[in-house]
């Protein structure tokens, strides 16, 4: 039986700083923003906020490449704002966790700086320096074939040392050497610092990448590309779990703090119980990326495999069966920064769907095993960007590079893009990082109407909004909050109960519906979500004599021996033993 702590009755609530709420009108949110809507999100029912980073940066990859860990970045605030906040929601019995962004820095980073300074200097060896290698030419090559995660080589040549350095994300994003005894104390010396201030744990960003194998070998070659993705050399590496319990002794167990390891390109069952079985005291739980690349296609995400609902029954019914094995825990999440909403993905934002669909997959999200993530806007059913935007409105630097990437080998020629335009507008990491929506007036409340938001915002803000929502006791709003209360009413069985997935020789394809049951107190809940846009008849004899907890449909559509859902509905059933 799985231990109580508070870290697995948690819900977390992302927050994308620039995005959230703009407190002095230059267009980009801000600390003191997101301290005037604690009382909002306090309202929701959610206990934690993640906010993805705010510390100084020069903003190539919105702050997730940072130049200063002990100081914030200028336009979201202070240190003092940020301690504001803390101690708002500490006040308000809430927690708060930071992203750890420590597998790289900014090239604009002081200890980066000396590191390329000379081949000698005291942090040298804090990152990755390589000698080119010469062909038989006496040409200069990279040291190996490592593909960037953003495209183009992994290695950049730096004149002063003569040398190149590793960079996995951007080129002003170089890979700390985690194999520097000096380095690691350093960054743990920066998380003392936030811990020290009252932040309750870490999102840990490419936990996985920070270890690399030591003699950093060429990646197989799968095609006549000149880079190739070299990822089983450099992910989950041979000293993963030797840093990772470095840093749990030595800082996490000194304060209870909460630990959430983003884990890239590790899929496996066992690899990923390394991480989380209770007993290696090693990390609270992950991300894994299986459930944001349900439609990612052969070659990688800007390709395409259309989602389907026995994707997310897969990959759901893994994780819920794996974890109780090795005594584990795991986030329940399906939106973040990086990716375009799971409404618009993986159910419907079209008119007629779109709000049922939110509420389906808020039933999802709440009524699993497992710490739920959700990304601020979820809330109220915000959507992808429509198809009538033009390339301009995006901006992330990811799916910049991929759209011109592409065009290049098109000869530039623009007309030739729709291709990669339908990606983007599936996938694209702006969609996750949107203005939140408000209200309906200019600028959607985020920002002063005569601002200058810093991205596009949705103009269907108009429609969907917090305002328009919070009187309206059947808006997606409203049944995130009573999904939110029966999570915690409900805690032993929604929280801690088992879980087993209803066949799908009995559903149907379409529909996903499992049961969670609780030794403890007698209770089971059965949960049926129609992923399709048809309706659906399932029969359910078996549990006849239960009650209905939650619908997202208006009539529940439950009789003696059917469940019947509409297009996008879900159903829980709900029962106590009599016994
Ligand atoms: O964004 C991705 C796919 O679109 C991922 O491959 C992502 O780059 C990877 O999951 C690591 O993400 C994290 O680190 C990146 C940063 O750009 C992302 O925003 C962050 O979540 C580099 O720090």
């Amino acid at each position: 039986k799985t231990e109580k702590t508070w870290w697995k009755e948690a819900v977390v609530y992302q927050i994308y700083p620039a995005s959230f709420a703009d407190s002095n009108n230059d267009g980009l949110g801000d600390i003191p923003g997101i301290v005037s809507k604690v009382p909002y999100i306090k309202s929701l029912g959610v206990d934690t906020i993640w906010l993805s980073p705010i510390f100084a940066s020069p903003q190539h990859d919105m702050g997730y490449d940072i130049s200063d860990y002990r100081s914030i970045h200028a336009p979201y605030g202070t240190v003092e704002d940020v301690q504001g906040l803390i101690d708002e929601l500490h006040a308000n019995q809430m927690r708060i966790l930071m992203d750890l962004v420590v597998n790289h820095t900014s090239d604009q980073h002081a200890w980066f700086q000396e590191s390329r300074s000379s081949r000698t200097n005291a942090k040298s060896d804090w990152y990755f320096w390589r000698d080119p290698k010469v062909d038989s030419k006496g040409n200069r090559n990279e040291p190996n074939n490592w593909k960037s995660i953003f495209g183009g080589s992994a290695w950049h040549f730096d004149e002063s040392r003569g040398q190149y350095y590793l960079a996995l994300f951007l080129p002003s994003q170089p890979d700390l050497n985690w194999q520097s005894e000096q380095m690691r104390q350093a960054t743990y010396d920066d998380m003392r610092f936030w811990l020290d201030r009252g932040v309750d744990g870490f999102r840990i960003d490419s936990m996985n990448l920070m270890s690399k194998h030591p003699d950093l070998p060429d990646g197989k070659v799968v095609d006549d590309e000149p880079y190739q993705s070299g990822a089983e050399f450099f992910a989950s590496g041979p000293a993963m779990h030797d840093y990772i319990r470095e840093m749990r002794r030595g800082v996490f167990d000194h304060y209870d703090a909460m630990t959430v390891g983003e884990l890239g390109f590790t899929k496996d069952e066992f690899s990923v119980s390394q991480y989380v079985a209770k007993d290696r005291k090693e990390l609270n739980m992950l991300f894994t990326g299986d459930i944001v690349d349900m439609d990612f296609g052969p070659d990688g995400k800007y390709s395409r495999d259309d989602f389907h609902p026995s994707k997310i029954r897969k990959i759901t019914d893994l994780w819920q069966t794996a974890m109780p094995k090795f005594d584990g825990w795991n986030t329940v999440y399906l939106d973040n920064h990086d990716s375009g909403r799971s409404l618009s993905r993986y159910a419907s934002d079209a008119p007629q769907h779109r709000a049922t669909a939110a509420k389906m997959l808020a039933t999802y999200l709440l009524t699993l095993s497992g710490t739920p993530f959700m990304l601020a806007g979820q809330e109220i059913g915000m959507a992808n960007l429509g198809k009538e935007y033009g390339p301009d409105a995006y901006i992330d630097v990811e799916g910049k590079n991929h759209y011109n990437a592409v065009l290049k080998a098109r000869g530039g020629d623009e007309s030739q893009m729709q291709d990669v335009m339908t990606e983007l507008q599936l996938k694209a990491r702006d969609h996750g990082r949107l203005p939140m929506q408000w209200d309906d007036s200019a600028n959607a409340g985020f920002t002063s109407a005569d601002a200058k938001p810093w991205m596009t915002i949705n103009q269907d803000y108009v429609k969907w909004n917090v305002a328009s929502q919070l009187d309206d006791g059947a808006s997606v709003l409203s049944y995130w909050k009573q999904m939110l209360v029966l999570r915690k009413q409900y805690n032993d069985l929604l929280v801690y109960g088992s879980y087993e997935a209803v066949p799908e020789s009995t559903t149907g394809e379409d529909v996903f519906a499992y049961k969670r049951s609780s030794a403890e107190t007698g209770e089971s809940a059965v949960v049926f979500l129609n992923f399709s846009d048809r309706a659906q008849r399932i029969p359910a004899s078996k549990f006849r004599g239960y009650s209905v907890l939650c619908s997202n449909q208006g009539s529940s559509g439950v009789e003696d021996d059917h469940v019947s859902l509409v297009p996008f509905g879900a159903v829980v059933l709900y029962d106590r033993r009599r016994d």
